[in-house]
C-alpha cells in the first residue's frame, strides 16, 4: 500500500517543472513565497545532472563538459508548490579566481540569507568524500541552523567499499555538526534509479 506522502510525492514528481529566474548576484533574486530546496556541491559533483534525474527532464538545468556551467542561481518551479534551487559550484580552480570568489561569495549570501530555504542536499562525489570546502559549507550551515542532507554522487563510478567508508567517515561527524540530517543518500544520474525516490519523498515532504 502506498502511504499518503508517496502518493503525494508521485503526483508532484509528474508535474511541470519549469524555469523561473537566474540570478547572477544576491540583488537580483526575486522573492519567492514557495519553499525552496537547494542543491549545492563542489563544482561538476553533479547537481544540475541530479535535478534533471529528480525532474525527469533531459535538459531543464543545463550540465556541462567543462565544469564551472552553472554561473548563477537557476530557480526551478514544481508545480508552484516547491522552488528547486540549482547553484553554481564551489572549488573549480580552473575558472578565473575572480570570477570563483563572485560565485562563491553568492553561494554563501544565498545559504545565509533565504528565509523561505528549507534543505540544503549537499552533494559529494562518492570516489573522494568530504573536501574541506564541504566541510566550510556545513560549519556556515549549522550556523545558520539550515537543515542539510548529504548526497553521494556518481555512485556508478565507485564501488560499494568506497561509498561506505565515505558514508562511515561523514558520520563520524555528526557530533560536530548539528545542522546534518542523519541520513545519507546515494546517486547516480546513470542509473536513474539509485536514491531517486528517496529524494523525491523528501522535497515533498516541504511542498
Ligand atoms: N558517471 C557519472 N557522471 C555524472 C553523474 N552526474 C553527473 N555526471 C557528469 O559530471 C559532469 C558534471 O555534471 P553537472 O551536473 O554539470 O555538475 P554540476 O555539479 O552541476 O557542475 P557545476 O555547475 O559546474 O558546479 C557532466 O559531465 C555530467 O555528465 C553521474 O551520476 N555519473
Ligand atoms: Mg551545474
Amino acid at each position: 500500500m502506498m502511504t499518503i506522502e508517496s502518493d503525494f510525492s508521485h503526483w508532484l514528481f509528474a508535474q511541470d517543472c519549469v524555469f523561473v529566474a537566474g540570478s547572477p548576484n544576491i540583488e537580483s533574486m526575486p522573492q519567492f513565497t514557495l519553499p525552496e530546496v537547494a542543491f549545492v556541491g563542489r563544482s561538476n559533483v553533479g547537481k544540475s545532472s541530479l535535478i534533471n534525474v529528480l525532474t525527469n527532464r533531459k535538459a531543464l538545468a543545463r550540465v556541462s563538459h567543462t565544469p564551472g556551467r552553472t554561473k548563477q542561481l537557476n530557480f526551478f518551479s514544481l508545480a508552484d508548490k516547491v522552488m528547486l534551487v540549482d547553484l553554481p559550484g564551489y572549488g573549480y580552480a580552473k575558472a578565473p579566481k575572480k570570477e570563483v570568489a563572485g560565485w562563491n561569495k553568492l553561494i554563501y549570501q544565498y545559504l545565509q540569507a533565504r528565509p523561505v530555504l528549507r534543505r540544503v542536499f549537499l552533494l559529494v562525489d562518492s570516489r573522494h568524500g568530504l573536501k574541506p570546502s564541504d566541510e566550510s559549507v556545513m560549519n556556515l550551515l549549522d550556523e545558520v541552523a539550515v537543515n542539510y542532507q548529504i548526497i553521494l554522487t556518481k555512485s556508478d563510478k565507485s564501488t560499494k567499499e568506497d561509498i561506505d567508508k565515505i558514508s562511515l567517515d561523514i558520520r563520524s561527524l555528526a557530533p560536530k555538526h548539528s545542522a546534518m540530517h542523519p541520513e545519507i543518500l546515494v546517486t547516480s544520474s546513470r542509473f536513474k534509479s539509485e536514491g531517486i525516490k528517496q529524494i523525491h519523498d523528501e522535497i515533498a515532504s516541504f511542498a
